[in-house]
């Protein structure tokens, strides 16, 4: 059976400012959930400069890091915890490339954003990541929960 708990992941999904002021809170969460993945965390927050310093420090050497983070304090983001097989990746594939002008249409980057400086959501980009964040934005975990339609999701 591939039900095992043991192949799910989870990832880290936020919401950027720029997709709460557009209205887009309800149309991204709908793409994960009728996907077939699973909300194990969600919050809607307003970070400060040095929790958003921490989330980005992978990327603080970078000529963008400064605006990267006044954007995201900017406003309040949606931060979530989503669960499924490989939803790492496919995660990214919803999303679509980094810029804009290069995501294909169908995803929500393709479909909502043009700007790289204003694209809308994040989402971790490995298992690894994943876990930090996670750990990072929800130190209390995800909840606990069981979706009652896992048999006709997963084979
Ligand atoms: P994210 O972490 O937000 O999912 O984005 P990503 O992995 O696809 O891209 P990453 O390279 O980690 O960059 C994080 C965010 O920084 C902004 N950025 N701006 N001005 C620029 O050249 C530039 N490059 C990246 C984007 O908002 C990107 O999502």
């Amino acid at each position: 059976h591939s039900t095992k708990k043991e192949k799910m992941e989870q990832t880290f999904i936020m919401i950027k400012p720029d997709g709460v002021q557009r209205g887009l809170v309800g149309e991204i969460i709908c793409r994960f959930e009728k996907k077939g993945f699973y909300l194990k965390g969600l919050k809607f927050i307003t970070v400060d400069q040095s929790f958003a310093e921490k989330h980005y420090a992978d990327l603080s050497a970078k000529p963008f890091f400064a605006g990267l983070v006044e954007y995201i304090i900017s406003g309040p983001v949606v931060a979530m915890i989503w669960e499924g097989k490989g939803v790492v990746a496919t995660g990214r594939t919803i999303i679509g490339a980094t810029n804009p002008a290069a995501s294909a249409p169908g995803t929500i980057r393709g479909d909502f954003a043009i700007d790289i400086g204003r694209n809308v959501i994040h989402g971790s980009d490995s298992v690894e990541s994943a876990r930090k964040e996670i750990a990072l934005w929800f130190p209390e975990g995800p909840v606990n929960w069981q979706n009652s339609l896992h048999p006709w999701i997963y084979e």
